[in-house]
């Protein structure tokens, strides 16, 4: 490893991790490091718009029609592929999963003021990483707080199982791009996620998560997310491969039937 993080306590990381299901590295990236960021989405925005994920929206009114995400990013631009592999990411994920991580997904989301928000799921439903599960690091490009529709997550939720989620139904659909959704178990509750730009959420894949809109009228709530697994997997859906080593190199493992893009709507298999 080149770098050391002297700036981040990472038994503590670990150890609220385990706790919760997910836990922050308070400023893992520089200012330096998420005007990169920002300024490379801006280019992809600017000069391959086409390379935006299709989420199925077709008003142009929509700030989502405007400002799509951007998945897989890591597939045809250089610096996205750099941040996803950035060796401070790749030392939390080392401490946390206690073993070599690969890579599995990258995106953006500009999620411009009136965006609406993704409604509550856990990712290992669309990934199908097995054994184990995936995990997401989540790094704020912007302040990120309720106002713009931070993330929102079930702490305690990690212990149980991938549940099924059920049809969003129109109130859902109204504040998020979700067309499924999984509801908080009895007794649990979700809490808000503030962060400031920099900021690195690590969240595991049976975490149940979201967000709410952007309610603000002129603030984006801009995120870089990756996605990984432990090295050892043997299985993930197709939509993820391949995968990436942390060393930037292709690694091929089986793919499971079904699964997809985090957020599309797969009811799919539970297991
Ligand atoms: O950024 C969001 O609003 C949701 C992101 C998410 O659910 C994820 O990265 O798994």
């Amino acid at each position: 490893m080149t770098q050391t993080l002297s700036h981040i306590d990472l038994d503590e990381l670990k150890a609220t991790y385990e706790r919760d299901g997910f836990a922050v590295a308070r400023g893992l990236f520089s200012m330096e490091e998420v005007a990169e960021i920002k300024e490379t989405f801006e280019q992809i925005h600017q000069n391959e718009f086409s390379k935006s994920f299709d989420d199925g929206v077709r008003d142009p009114n929509d700030p989502l029609f405007q400002y799509p995400r951007v998945v897989h990013p890591h597939r045809f631009n250089a610096t996205a592929r750099r941040y996803m592999l950035h060796p401070v990411v790749q030392k939390c994920l080392e401490v946390i999963i206690g073993e070599e991580p690969v890579a599995t997904q990258s995106m953006y989301y500009f999620k411009a003021p009136g965006a609406r928000g993704q409604a509550m799921h856990q990712d290992n439903l669309y990934l199908l990483v097995d054994p184990g599960t995936c995990i997401g690091a989540w790094t704020a490009i912007d302040k990120v707080d309720r106002e713009n529709g931070c993330m929102m997550l079930v702490p305690g939720s990690h212990r149980g199982n991938i549940l099924c989620q059920e049809d969003a139904g129109e109130t859902v659909r109204r504040e998020t791009f979700s067309g499924a959704i999984t509801r908080i178990p009895k007794g649990m509750k979700a809490v808000e996620m503030p962060m400031e730009p920099g900021d690195t959420l690590f969240f595991g894949g049976s975490v149940i998560h979201g967000s709410g809109p952007n309610r603000s009228k002129d603030r984006f709530r801009r995120s870089f997310i990756g996605h990984y697994a432990a090295g050892s997997l043997d299985k993930i859906s197709k939509f993820y491969l391949p995968l990436v080593r942390m060393d930037g190199t292709d690694y091929e493992v089986t793919s499971q039937v079904g699964g997809g893009a985090c957020g599309q709507d797969w009811l799919g298999a539970v297991h």
